[in-house]
């Protein structure tokens, strides 16, 4: 069975992020969405908003599951026996950040292997942070995450 891990901090998920997650879910038995916890970070949504968004997103997709994970990508993939790591890219600009990310976790476990899914044209432009920042300001978001994303976004943000 191939098992792949699709990670990220997803906050918010995006319509971008669906179309990644659909279309490896084609390409793969098991999808699993990992949302990063990171104490580092200060996100604007939980990590249980964000999965409860993720699994409203993807409950018409079969194979996908969604859970948190801590620490290191790489244990947690061996955690779960998945030997695939899937990230989108966009533009050259995430190339090297990717890049890098890809060949660490190598380096980390070397049977394990970064799949990367070309952004499909339509999103490219599309990142949690330009729908947080248009949505702070009022602008539309309508087309860019699913509508249950977009009635949380809204009440958050007239929250802060
Ligand atoms: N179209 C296509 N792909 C997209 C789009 C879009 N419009 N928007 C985002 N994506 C892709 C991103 O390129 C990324 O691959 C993925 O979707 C998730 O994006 P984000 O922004 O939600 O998540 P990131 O980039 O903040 O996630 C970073 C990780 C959590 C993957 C990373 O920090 C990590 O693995 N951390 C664990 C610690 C670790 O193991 N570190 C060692 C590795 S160096």
């Amino acid at each position: 069975m191939k098992i792949a891990i699709y990670p990220g901090s997803f906050d918010p998920i995006t319509n971008g992020h669906i179309d990644v997650i659909e279309r490896s879910s084609k390409l793969f038995d098991r999808i699993i969405v990992a949302v990063l916890k990171n104490p580092n970070k200060k996100p604007l949504f939980t990590v249980e908003e964000r999965i409860d968004m993720i699994k409203e997103a993807t409950k018409n997709i079969e194979n996908v599951e969604v859970e948190s994970f801590t620490g290191l990508l790489v244990d947690f993939a061996r955690m779960k026996n998945a030997k695939i790591i899937v990230k989108g890219l966009r533009a050259v600009s995430d190339f090297e950040y990717e890049f890098q990310m890809a060949l660490m976790n190598k380096k980390l476990d070397s049977e394990i292997e970064t799949v990367f899914i070309m952004t499909n044209v339509r999103y490219s432009y599309l990142s949690s942070s330009v729908v947080k920042e248009v949505a702070g300001f009022g602008g539309c978001i309508k087309d860019l995450v699913p509508p249950h994303v977009e009635i949380k976004l809204k009440e958050k943000i007239c929250k802060i």
